[in-house]
């Protein structure tokens, strides 16, 4: 079966228009809130994204809040070498090819600290390039 629109009539468009501008001033810029949230949960539920970088010997944040139970993307770009991102406490561990950003989506359950560090050895400062990520509840 074959649908076809049905040309609204000319009273029908004025109606509408009518009705569109009977929405009062406050009542608008509400309704098209709520119609752009819906749009981002039905369609692509947009993760927050957390950027980062990993240079010799450091990631930038060291420190990054999260709420427990949160998706979120990790992209992490590395400037300067192969470096690792290890989460143990997540069971996460990848490498971070340089120039490349690298995407990472993580959902820590439970509030408490998670270290993260670099276990690609990289040089003199290997051992300090690490950081944590603070979840609360
Ligand atoms: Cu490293």
């Amino acid at each position: 079966m074959k649908l076809r629109a049905k040309p609204l009539s000319r009273r029908a468009t004025l109606q509408c228009m009518l009705g569109l501008t009977s929405i009062g001033m406050t009542a608008a810029p509400l309704l098209a809130g709520l119609s752009q949230a819906q749009a981002q949960t039905q369609d692509s539920p947009a993760l927050r994204q957390i950027d980062m970088t990993a240079q010799r010997f450091k990631f930038t944040p060291e420190e990054i809040p999260l709420k427990a139970g949160e998706r979120v993307v990790l992209a992490i770009k590395s400037l300067d070498f192969i470096h690792g991102m290890h989460i143990p406490d997540l069971g996460v561990r990848v490498d971070l090819l340089p120039g490349q950003i690298t995407r990472i989506e993580i959902q820590p359950q439970h509030s408490g600290i998670i270290d993260f560090l670099c276990d690609n050895f990289c040089g003199g400062g290997h051992e300090d390039m690490h950081g944590r990520f603070i979840v609360s509840a």
